[in-house]
């Protein structure tokens, strides 16, 4: 069964930053050799491949998402003989690179968009531009996911242009025939530097289908936008004409998918992509928005979960990217860190899928300790904090709303060591380090055996070599407020408990027969099963063979 996978089944991906992971130079700002310095380490954890977050020329509207030239890297990343260096260097210790691709926009100061705005040809088309009617009205209502009015007016052009994202992120017209010419270069360039794939960026908002006002909702437009049959059809064709050729592995972000919509993006018949992300199971405790939290239920987590990894036949397994909150902050406590970030592990590498490391995760690392918006970055937050201004939200309130979710918790540089910055730089770091790097970090974790970090390693290997946890199904066998069972193929029963407080075991008796099992891991050293599961505890079982 086993040797039927493909690579990127079996395989950790380790997503990195490049803007806060390493800083070789001292000029404040993560770069290439900063990463190759540290492949080493990344082997020792268990990765087998390294998704990049943007390193092409860009602005930094959006640290990287609003790309200017898809076919250089920026200089603060390095140059391109850099990035081949690393391709090289990670190649020799068997670990592929995927590119991050950003297609549904480009940055405002991309060429095309420069000539597209001047009606030079064959550019005039390239994006999505509508004229104001005699009252000077916006095309539509549809809103941007960073806050506002989804159009802005071109005065150079005397055009309004679409942005689902930043006004400085305009979205390319996936009607024009040259553009899905334009993302096959793209495409093959990197393909042929020997990358192995594509992270594929809002992939599932690329095709409009009609530019029709919305109906009322947070995202206003999206019915018109997300998941459509056009976009469908796209991927189809980079897949036929260019993916496949180079056996390229792709996963999207789907952000707005729901299963069905995600069953068919991942349908093998339909060839469009390898896997998906979704994000449900990381919305447990906020209501509609992420900016409205509520309680935290392991039940409805499970039950989450169990809809994703038995609705789909292959999960991306995600805790943490770029714009998420860190999980031990998330979902665990800070009181019982250590605890709860090897729960969250276990957690992670006990699902169906592939399972996917953001920076910093494997060392516990938490969310940003900022003190007022002056450190605050994430172009995100800015444009949320203008709003919650212009509506008169206090300023507590705002500040609560902001530190909660903002993509800066997940950003600050990693924390390498305990010395002067973490370790990171010798400059002065583009984003605040987090004051908790003389605890967590990197050199600490590695000289301890019992560190997150060497839980992590611990766990990524365990599932590579437990048949079961690689591709058992996945079976909800009880949960309530905080406690968390399931089974995964016949020999696996997870135990979690989402909790400071210890929780009996009683209720589970009838459902579980510990007899004939052994605890195969456990983040409290635990030998043998009792009555009751202590806080923030987690169990592996695995059943003894016959
Ligand atoms: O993210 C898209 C996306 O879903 C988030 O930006 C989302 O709107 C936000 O996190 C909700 O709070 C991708 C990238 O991962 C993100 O960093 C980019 O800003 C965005 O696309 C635009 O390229
Ligand atoms: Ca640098």
């Amino acid at each position: 069964m086993k040797e039927t996978l493909k690579w990127w089944q079996t395989r950790l991906i380790y997503q990195i930053y490049p803007r806060s992971f390493m800083d070789s130079n001292n000029d404040g700002i993560g770069d290439i050799p900063g990463i190759i310095s540290k492949l080493d380490i990344l082997k020792s954890l268990g990765a087998g491949a390294i998704w990049l977050s943007p390193v092409y020329v860009s602005p930094d509207a959006d640290n990287g998402y609003d790309i200017a030239d898809y076919h250089q890297i920026d200089k603060r990343y390095g140059t391109m003989a850099d990035m081949e260096a690393l391709i090289q260097e990670a190649a020799k210790r068997d670990i592929k690179i995927i590119m991050d691709l950003v297609i549904n926009h480009t940055s405002s100061e991309h060429e095309w968009f420069q000539k597209s705005r001047k009606r030079i040809e064959p550019y005039t088309d390239y994006y999505i531009w509508k004229p104001s009617d005699e009252k000077g009205r916006l095309p539509n209502n549809w809103t941007s996911a960073f806050q506002g009015s989804a159009w802005e007016f071109d005065d150079e052009r005397g055009e309004y242009y679409l942005h689902l994202f930043d006004k400085r992120q305009p979205d390319l017209n996936y009607h024009n025939p040259l553009i899905i010419e334009e993302i096959k270069n793209v495409l093959r360039f990197w393909l042929d530097k020997g990358i192995a794939g594509f992270r594929c960026d809002v992939i599932n908002l690329i095709y409009k289908t009609s530019l029709e006002d919305g109906k009322p909702g947070f995202l206003r437009g999206a019915e018109w936008y997300a998941n459509q049959e056009g976009c469908h059809r796209i991927l189809q064709e980079l897949r036929r004409d260019v993916l496949d050729s180079y056996d390229a592995f792709t996963v999207g972000e789907t952000f707005m998918a729901n299963l069905e919509d995600a069953k068919a993006f991942c349908n093998k018949e339909r060839a469009e992509l390898d896997m998906v992300f979704n994000f449900d199971h990381l919305q447990v405790d906020r209501l509609i928005v992420k900016y409205i939290a509520t309680k935290f239920r392991a039940r409805k987590l499970l039950a989450i979960l169990a809809k994703w990894q038995n609705g789909l036949d292959w999960n991306a397994v995600v805790l943490e990217n770029h714009d998420q909150p860190r999980i031990v902050s998330h979902y665990g406590s800070m009181q019982d860190w250590e605890k709860s970030a090897k729960l969250l592990a276990i957690l992670q590498f006990t699902l169906r899928g592939t399972p996917f490391v953001y920076q910093g995760q494997e060392i516990g690392m938490s969310n940003f300790d900022f003190t007022d918006m002056s450190n605050i970055n994430d172009v995100e937050s800015l444009n949320m904090e203008s709003l919650l201004k212009k509506y008169h939200i206090p300023a507590r309130l705002r500040w609560k709303i902001i530190t909660d979710a903002s993509r800066d918790n997940a950003r600050t540089p990693l924390q390498w060591n305990d010395g002067r910055n973490a370790g990171w730089t010798k400059g002065s770091p583009w984003l605040k380090i987090n004051s908790n790097y003389t605890q967590i970090n990197y050199k600490n974790e590695i000289d301890d055996a019992d560190s997150v970090f060497h839980f992590y390693q611990k766990m990524i290997r365990l599932r590579e070599d437990d048949e079961d946890l690689l591709l058992g199904d996945f079976n909800s066998v009880y949960s309530d407020k905080s406690l968390m069972v399931y089974k995964r193929g016949k020999s696996i029963t997870v135990l979690l408990n989402f909790s400071g407080k210890p929780a009996k075991l009683k209720l589970l008796e009838p459902l579980l027969n510990f007899e004939n099992t052994q605890i195969i891991v456990s983040n409290t050293g635990r030998l043998s099963m009792a009555t009751e599961i202590e806080a923030w505890e987690a169990i592996v079982l695995k059943e003894n063979p016959v």
